[in-house]
This record gives structure tokens, C-alpha cells and sequence, in this order.
């Protein structure tokens, strides 16, 4: 958006790896962001220290009715983060964390940032296939998984999932698990936060190391990675996101600023906070910079979320447009008091115009539409905004140092106004995934825009409105799937010759995914495919929710599976715009 000097040309994506797996910023720019004020010498674990300092009894943290203070956290993430180092994790090792919403995420993700150590995103509905595949792309040291109480939540045994994984990836040294009584009331008041969490070992329960004091970890050069956040992805293959802690906490913090969170303000994580949405945008780390409080809700629904409002007096919320709906729903005959809610974001998904209309109304609150990526590029409409603007528009970018570029098949900038594939580089948005030379040369322009995938309009406000995407991936809901690696895994079935999977539009959530299959014999069904997916390890979100047999698949004249003629019947029996009205 700004004008900034064009970069000289290098092969797509050919930015300068550095060891830690992060594409550098080339220079000029790295001292653009500088000078501007975007990046800061700053680490994310340096986040909680004045707020810890000044006000040390402040709330951080509201979890299943325990409250943990500034003062509290981050005491413990410094001991905890010592405790770590004895063990032997180490700066620059990657860990797998895969918790819910609770006390040990945030706790262990702070002790991490401190370390230097590299915390990789996991979503807790991630299973065998998704675990190994981050296990395998980074090397990971450790793996961090709920513990029994939190099991009797989820009904899922994350322990023999790690003893899975473990036999798999030999490299795994440590699985650490939140305690038994930790994330429950209960006995978890009694224990030291930085006591939450114990080693699997053999299948037995150990303490961490605590002997002696642990020698204080040296802070993290602002520049390296700080973590990594799982991409929704544009292709087949999972691919990593390396966030540096500089540039991640200049996103957080200018989200922060943009929705005007202060240390009143009290946001109630109901998506998982390992998601970049519930994480930094502002989420969870944008409100404790901020020296607000955080209310970590183990799901989304209604029910609980509207509980911890009013319970809580939470001023600030962030959903899918799929559970704005449920909470719309549930709230026209709610007796919940829902008055402190000032703030929604919603984002992750196309928001249709009904919904959109329905949240002041309806929930007493503003609305703000989001559209993010978890590679970076954030657009938010604003507090300022006209009505129209925020009902009909995905808003416009956070920085002044986002650059847009909207441009045709052949890469050439469309004119203003028209729709295109909407490309992005700026002080927040990644250079290059981790470890991925290969994608990177589609995945980035040679000047190091991100081709996100997205179609989009630019209005003369500057602000953006989504009408599509040319990436081969489903939004179900927010939650994507990639087309590709579902197939991938479905033509290893043996009575599949054939298949494409494909997004068809949904009043609930958007899309679903149907699966096209040409078979090589039989005819394998729904629930016989699904329950194969699910026995190879993929997240249920993975999963076709309608399978059709066909006897072959359309091609494009290019020869490429032509999934714009499959999806259209079904699209016809299902109005894309249903779900806006519904
Ligand atoms: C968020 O991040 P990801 O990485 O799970 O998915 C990014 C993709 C975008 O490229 C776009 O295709 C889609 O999700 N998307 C939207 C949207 N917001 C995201 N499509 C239409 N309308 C929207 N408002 O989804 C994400 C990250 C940070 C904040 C919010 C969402």
C-alpha cells in the first residue's frame, strides 16, 4: 500500500535461509521496519515483565475458575523455563505443544520464548498423521500434551498418542504432560504453576528436574524464530510458519493497539489459542502485552462462552463465522447478561451479510470482520468504520508497512477495483515457510510477496473483500483442508482408483468436502472411507463429509481434474449464498 522501493529480483522464494529454517527480510527492509518503529528489540517472553513488575496481582489468567496473576506467571514461567533447560532442552529446539485452552499452554509457551526454544503449534484436534508430520518437519525434542483431567474433557488418550508418536520418531526425547489435577479446580490451587507439568517416561509419571538452580537462560536475539504456527496452506503438503519474535510481537501488539485493548480490557479465548486468530491478533499474548486479562474457555459453545462473560465480564471475544451462528442462536433466549461484551472479531471464513447484521443486535456488541493468515498479513475493519463498511468488507491491513498487490492469472496487477489473487509481503507477513525451498519457489514471488491463494477486490477505502480462492483447499468453517493431502491418503485405500476432493457451500459451515471417487472396484462408502482416515491418523476436520461415486472425473483442457464441473451440481442444490441468509 505504501510506496516502497521494489526490491531487486531473486529466483521465487530465494531469500536467504537462515540456520534456524526462516527466510531473512532482505536488508533494505529490515531496516525499513526498524526505523518505523514496526520491529522493536523485543522478545515475546520479555511480553509479560513490565506488567509483572508494576502490577504484579493483576489477573493474567482465568482458567476453569483459577485465576493466575502477572506476578504469578511470570515467576513461573521463569522457573519452569529453568526446569526445561535442566532437562535439556536447549535454544533453538523445537517442541511440539498440542494443549487446550488452559493455564500450562500460556504458561509453557512464556518459559519457551524465554528459553529460546521453539514452541510448534499442534491444534488438540490434530491426531497420528498430523503429530508425526510435525515431529518429522522439524526435528522436535519434546511433545507437550494434556495430561489425564484434561482427557476426561476431550475423551481423547493423548498419553497412548505419544506413545505412538514416540516409537516413530525416535529423536522425540521428552513428552511432558500438564498434571492430573492441573486445568481442574481442585487440587490445581495447591500445586506451583511451574509445577504443572510431569515427563512420560516408560510409561511412568517423573517430576521435572529441579535440582540445584537452574542457570538463567540467555535471552533470544529478537530476530530468531520464536515459534511455529501451522499453515492452512495453499498446497498438498503441511508446511511450517516461522514467526520471529520480533515480527510476531509487532502483529500482536498493533492488533492490540488497532482494537484498543487495554489493561481493563478481558478477552475471552473461545477459539484454540494455538491458532493465530486466538493467539496473537490480538488474542491471548496481544491482551497480556496489553496488561489485560485472559479467560481460556476449553471450547467454543455458547453455553460455556456465555457462562464466562458474565462471570467473567469479558469486554472482547474472536470466533468463526460457523460458532457466531450458534452464539446468535443460543442468544435469543439466553438469560446470560451479556452486557460487558463491547467487541466481536470475526474471521477465519467468509461472514455473510445476515450474521454480520445480526451481532449488534443480537449480542449487544460490536462487530469486526477479520481476515488473517497465519503466515501474517492481517486485515481488520475498524472501530471508526461506517456500518456498511464493517457489514460488507473483511477490512483493510493493520500496517502501514502491509504491501497489496491484486493481480491476474498471468501475474499482472488488475485494475483497481477488479477481482484477483491477492499477493501481500510486509513486516509480519513470512518470507518463506520452514524448511521449504520447493513451495517456497511458487509459494513466494521473486520480490517476496506471499501468493496467498485468496481473490479478492480492493475498494476505493482500501478496504479488501474476499470473493474466492484459487488454492486447492476446503474452509470448513475456518478450519482448512487441504484438498491434496486428503486425496493423498484416500487413493492408498484399495478400492479407490481415482479422487477428488472438493468444497461444496454449506448453510452451517460454509463448505463441506465431498469426496469424488472413481473405483477401482466395489463401492466404498462414507463411513468405510472416514473410519479408513481416521485409522491413518488425520484430524476429523480431514474427513469427507459426503463421498459420491462417479464413473470418471471431469478434466480441464490442461488435463487437470476439472473440480469447478463437480462441484457445481451439488452447488446448485445448495446456494453459496445460504449460508448469509440463514
Ligand atoms: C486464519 O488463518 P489461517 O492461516 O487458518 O487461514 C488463512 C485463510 C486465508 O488465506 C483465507 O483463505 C481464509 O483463511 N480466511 C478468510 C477470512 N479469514 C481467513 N476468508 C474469508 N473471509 C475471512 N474473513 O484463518 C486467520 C488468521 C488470523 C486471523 C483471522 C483468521
Amino acid at each position: 500500500m505504501t510506496a516502497l522501493p521494489q526490491p531487486s529480483a531473486a529466483p521465487g522464494g530465494g531469500g536467504l535461509r537462515h540456520p534456524d529454517g526462516h527466510v531473512r527480510y532482505p536488508d533494505d527492509l529490515v531496516e525499513r521496519y526498524c526505523e518505523a518503529g514496526f520491529w522493536r528489540p523485543e522478545t515475546l517472553g520479555d511480553l509479560l515483565r513490565t506488567h509483572a513488575r508494576r502490577r504484579p496481582a493483576r489477573p493474567a489468567l482465568v482458567a476453569d475458575g483459577r485465576v493466575t496473576d502477572y506476578g504469578e506467571l511470570d515467576a513461573a514461567a521463569d522457573r519452569l523455563a529453568g526446569r526445561l533447560a535442566l532437562l535439556g532442552i536447549a535454544a533453538g529446539d523445537r517442541v511440539v505443544v498440542q494443549l487446550p485452552n488452559c493455564t500450562e499452554f500460556v504458561l509453557v509457551l512464556f518459559a519457551f520464548f524465554r528459553m529460546g526454544a521453539v514452541p510448534v503449534l499442534a491444534l488438540p484436534t490434530h491426531r497420528k498423521n498430523e503429530i508425526d508430520q510435525l515431529c518429522r518437519m522439524t526435528g522436535a525434542v519434546g511433545y507437550t500434551i494434556p495430561g489425564r483431567g484434561h482427557e476426561a474433557d476431550s475423551g481423547f488418550d493423548y498419553t497412548a498418542l505419544a506413545e505412538a508418536v514416540r516409537t516413530d520418531n525416535p529423536g522425540l526425547r521428552h513428552v511432558l504432560l500438564t498434571r492430573t489435577s492441573a486445568g481442574t479446580s481442585g487440587a490445581a490451587a495447591e500445586s506451583a504453576p511451574d509445577e504443572a507439568f510431569t515427563l512420560l517416561d516408560g510409561g511412568r509419571h517423573r517430576a521435572l528436574p529441579s535440582g540445584g538452580t537452574p542457570p538463567a537462560p540467555a535471552r533470544p536475539d529478537p530476530a530468531a524464530v520464536a515459534l511455529l504456527l501451522l499453515s492452512g496452506g495453499t498446497t498438498g503438503a503441511a508446511k511450517l510458519i516461522p514467526r520471529t519474535h520480533r515480527d510476531y510481537a509487532y502483529n500482536l501488539r498493533a492488533s492490540a493497539r488497532l482494537c484498543g485493548l487495554d489493561d481493563r480490557s478481558v478477552y475471552l479465548a473461545a477459539l484454540p489459542a494455538a491458532h493465530n486468530f486466538a493467539l496473537g491478533c490480538p488474542g491471548v499474548l496481544g491482551t497480556l502485552s496489553a496488561g489485560g486479562t485472559v479467560v481460556l474457555a476449553p471450547d467454543a459453545g455458547p453455553d460455556r462462552a456465555f457462562a464466562l462473560i458474565e462471570r467473567e465480564r469479558v469486554t472482547v471475544s474472536a470466533l468463526t463465522p460457523p460458532l457466531l451462528a450458534l452464539w446468535l442462536a443460543e442468544a435469543e433466549w439466553t438469560g446470560a447478561d451479556l452486557s460487558s461484551l463491547a467487541l466481536l472479531q470475526v474471521g477465519g471464513a467468509r461472514l455473510g451479510r445476515a450474521a454480520a447484521e445480526r451481532v449488534r443486535p443480537g449480542l449487544g456488541c460490536r462487530l469486526q470482520q477479520v481476515f488473517g493468515m497465519a503466515e501474517g498479513l492481517l486485515c481488520f475493519t475498524r472501530p471508526e468504520d461506517p456500518d456498511e463498511t464493517v457489514l460488507s468488507t473483511q477490512g483493510r491491513p493493520l500496517s502501514a508497512g502491509d504491501e497489496l498487490r491484486v493481480v491476474d492469472a498471468a501475474g499482472r496487477e488488475v485494475r483497481p477495483g477488479e477481482v484477483g489473487q491477492l499477493l501481500t509481503r510486509g513486516p509480519y507477513t513470512v518470507r518463506g515457510y520452514y524448511r521449504a525451498p520447493e513451495t517456497d519457489a511458487t509459494a513466494f514471488t521473486a520480490d517476496g510477496y506471499y501468493r496467498t491463494g485468496d481473490l479478492v477486490r480492493i475498494t476505493p477505502t482500501g478496504h479488501l473483500v474476499v470473493e474466492g480462492r484459487v488454492k486447492d483447499v476446503i474452509n470448513r468453517g475456518g478450519e482448512k483442508v487441504p484438498a491434496a493431502e486428503v486425496e493423498d491418503h484416500l487413493l492408498a485405500h484399495p478400492l479407490v482408483a481415482q479422487v477428488a476432493l472438493v468444497g461444496v457451500p454449506d448453510a452451517q459451515l460454509g463448505e463441506r468436502s465431498c469426496a469424488f471417487v472413481v473405483p477401482r472396484a466395489g463401492t466404498p462408502g462414507r463411513a468405510e472411507l472416514a473410519a479408513f482416515l481416521r485409522a491413518r491418523g488425520l484430524a476429523a476436520h480431514k474427513l469427507p463429509d459426503r463421498v459420491e461415486l462417479v464413473a470418471a472425473l471431469p478434466r480441464t483442457g490442461a488435463g487437470k481434474v476439472d473440480k469447478r464441473a463437480l462441484a457445481a451440481p451439488l452447488a446448485a442444490a445448495e446456494p453459496a449464498d445460504r449460508a448469509a441468509r440463514s
